[in-house]
């Protein structure tokens, strides 16, 4: 069996060239890229998206970033049943500070909020989050 998450470029690492090498990251991890595509969020998507953290004080400066720019929404498949744990994992903590060597926001992240990559914190999410972005028809195996 195989499980999915969703992972977000943000607009740090698009910006910056880095989209390349973080999928190659995740390729190296043991992730397939099943759909992608780059776009820039309009204020209510972002706003929507990071809906659980509206009573957060970052919840517009997040928002304001996640909007500076365009974004790379991914949708990965990962064999065995631990997709949104690896990618989690693979991302390092929220804060490249405390992020561990060798993790995607260690080498690519700015700050806790430029902080290169989103990833989906739960299966209930991930399938939430997946949808956010991608049809059901962009999500069937080719
Ligand atoms: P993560 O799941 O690791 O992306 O972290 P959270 O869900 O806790 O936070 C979501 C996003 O909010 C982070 F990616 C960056 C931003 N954030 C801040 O800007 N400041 C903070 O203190 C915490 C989070």
């Amino acid at each position: 069996m195989s499980t999915r998450t969703l992972a977000i470029l943000k607009p740090d690492s698009v910006a910056a060239g880095k989209a390349g090498a973080i999928l190659a990251h995740l390729e190296k991890e043991g992730f397939t890229v099943l759909a992608l595509k780059r776009l820039r969020l309009s204020q209510s998507q972002a706003r929507a998206f990071y809906e659980v953290h509206e009573e957060r004080p970052f919840y517009g400066s997040l928002v304001e970033f996640m909007t500076s720019g365009p974004v790379i929404p991914v949708a990965l498949e990962r064999a065995g049943d631990d997709a949104v744990p690896a990618l989690r994992k693979a991302m390092g903590a929220t804060n490249p500070e405390e992020a561990d060597a060798g993790t995607i926001r260690k080498l690519y992240a700015t700050n806790i909020e430029r902080n290169a990559i989103h990833g989906s914190d739960s299966p209930e999410n991930a399938a939430l989050e997946l949808g956010f972005f991608f049809s059901r028809a962009e999500l069937i195996e080719a």
